[in-house]
């Protein structure tokens, strides 16, 4: 563990942040403007996060571009030109750059900074982190910001070594692309990575197989060059509209509030208004539709099956489209896709869809891929778009731990306890933005990070101002939190699906629910309530006064 008696004099700081994506630069940015020595430490060697590594063929965001950017500053948001409805990945991460550049951000940026350690010393009341590469930061406050997707995870597949072609992760992706051209080539995965590629791949390789396992829910995305009056309408009312957006569950403002549960609706009137929604694309506007649709399962019934039978009507040959249409959860409990011709593609010769929920990948050879049932397939190229370890792994890949014994692999075994998604109790002087028990990955993310930050900013102005130094989540405040979390979530559907949000794609992993789906709108007010008490629930004392 740091033990920062030897070496160099550790770097000192007010705020060590793990993470240089759209959380950690906002960090910089908000905490620097209070007059707070910050630094950021990014493993890529870019900033940008999910949008550095995330380069697979048709990455792009699903939330319009619009709404996914910055808030914090009107200029920035009134100068940018987003060119489509939906960004790019090369898009998005040139309006990251560009928003470091303006900001003057990089200064405080590390690249190629991988934090492995985070040790508590509790009687210097500071955070001591180390590098893979040994080097040491000592900060009075450490910010985690190190992403919800950011682990890769491919499965544990024997042979993978031994594979003579070669093989990518959607989320480890080569800076130069891949060209697929004449190529016989693998994708393993259908959730939204999978979708997004699968169309593009297919229009290149000489054939691709597909191997799926669960057939997921997508719309179309519908996307298109920027509407230049839409943006002109939306920018005049960019404040207005952000306001909006925080007092909605997904953060995202512009769609109707919904009057109706599902069945209160005659069919015809509903089915018109799901094909509404599925010509306007986009899934936030189809999942707020009627008031119910995540909540019943009756409601939830009439949008999943307009949605199969939509498969059924797009896909020509029978046994693929049947393949295809998700049975075994309800529309929106995972993460629902969008995509752009991913049900067409499966219309094309030269792709074919396999069934490895009947006939499991059993390993891969030198050559391809083998099921337990004794299918080889020949291929030149494998794609693991299999996801990441969502949502801990990137914490639980750092050895957290404090000076008095706690350990955080070992307080997060049964599946992870935060209070608020902000804080873990026993690591004073840890936050996390957009954690476990946060609302964060189930809205606009951007949203989600700036009201963490501003929220974690406003919280360590307060103890400036009173002289006070350390804080630390209760026990019981966390456990409430944790009880809460979950009693939200079995309120809903969303625990019917295996998802990656119950830590179902991790073998081993616990199976807990881990964002708060009460929405933005509830968790905002909730926060802010908090912190006017006077931040109940946690203990808030001056350390280094007391131990004068
Ligand atoms: O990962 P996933 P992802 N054998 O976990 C399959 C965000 N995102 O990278 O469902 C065979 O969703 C697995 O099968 P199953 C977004 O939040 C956003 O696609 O576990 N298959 C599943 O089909 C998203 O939800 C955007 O049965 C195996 C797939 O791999 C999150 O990132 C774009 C397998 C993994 O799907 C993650 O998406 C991309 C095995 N052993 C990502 N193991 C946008 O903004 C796993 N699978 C648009």
């Amino acid at each position: 563990m740091p033990d920062a008696s030897h070496g160099p004099i550790p770097r000192q700081l007010d705020v060590a942040i793990v993470g240089g994506g759209l959380a950690g630069l906002y960090a910089i940015h908000r905490l620097r403007r209070q007059g707070l020595t910050v630094r950021a430490y990014e493993a890529g060697s870019g900033i940008g996060g999910t949008w550095f590594w995330n380069r697979y063929p048709g990455a792009r965001c699903d939330v319009e571009s619009l709404e996914y950017s910055y808030s914090f500053s009107d200029e920035l948001q009134q100068e940018w030109k987003w060119p489509e409805r939906y960004g790019t990945q090369p898009e998005i991460l040139r309006y990251i750059n560009h928003v470091a550049d303006r900001f003057d951000l990089r200064r405080d940026v590390q690249l190629d900074t991988r934090i492995a350690e985070a040790l508590f010393d509790d009687a210097a009341n500071h955070w001591v982190l180390r590098t893979a590469d040994g080097e040491t930061i000592e900060a009075r406050y450490c910010v985690m910001a190190a992403g919800n997707l950011s682990t890769p995870r491919v499965p544990d597949f024997p042979g993978l070594g031994s594979f003579r072609g070669k093989w990518y992760h959607s989320g480890l992706w080569p800076h130069e692309g891949v060209d697929f051209t004449g190529l016989r080539v693998g994708v393993i995965g259908t959730g939204s990575s999978g979708v997004q590629m699968i169309p593009i791949i297919a229009s290149q390789a000489k054939h691709l197989h597909v191997f799926q396992r669960t057939a997921n829910f997508s719309l179309p995305a519908r996307n298109a060059p920027m509407d230049a009056t839409r943006e002109r309408n939306h920018k005049a009312e960019y404040p207005a509209r952000r306001r909006a957006a925080a007092d909605t569950p997904f953060a995202i403002a512009g769609h109707a509030k919904p009057t109706h549960p599902a069945l209160a609706v005659p069919d015809d009137a509903r089915n018109a208004a799901y094909e509404s929604k599925w010509q306007e694309g986009g899934s936030i506007s189809f999942l707020y539709a009627y008031t119910d649709l995540l909540v019943s399962k009756e409601a939830n019934d009439t949008a999943s099956e307009f949605v199969r039978n939509k498969i059924r009507c797009t896909v020509k040959d029978p046994r693929t489209a049947e393949l295809l249409t998700p049975k075994d959860h309800p529309i929106g409990t995972k993460r629902l896709c969008l995509d752009t011709s991913y049900y067409e593609t499966y219309n094309r010769d030269n792709v074919t869809l396999v069934d490895v929920r009947s006939d499991p990948i059993d390993r891969i050879t030198e050559t391809g891929l083998r099921t337990t049932g004794g299918q080889t397939f020949q291929l030149d190229a494998i794609v693991f778009a299999t996801g990441f370890d969502a949502m801990t792994g990137a914490l639980r890949e750092i050895d957290v731990r404090t000076s008095t014994g706690a350990v955080l692999r070992d307080h997060w075994e049964g599946g992870p306890l935060t209070y608020l998604g902000l804080m873990v109790s026993g690591f004073p002087n840890m936050f996390v933005v957009t954690g476990p028990g946060s609302p964060g990955v189930k809205t606009q993310m951007i949203a989600s990070i700036e009201q963490h930050v501003d929220w974690i900013a406003d919280c360590l102005a307060h103890m400036h101002a009173g002289g006070l130094d350390r804080i630390e989540a209760s026990a019981q405040a966390e456990s409430e939190w944790v009880t809460h979390v979950n009693a939200v979530a079995d309120s809903t559907l969303y625990p019917l699906a295996n998802s990656w949000y119950m830590g179902a794609n991790i073998p081993g992993k616990p199976r807990v629910f881990m964002p708060y789906v009460g929405g933005f709108d509830r968790y905002k007010r909730h926060c802010d309530a908090i912190a006017a008490k006077g931040y109940e629930g946690f203990a808030l004392s001056a350390h280094a006064r007391a131990a004068v």
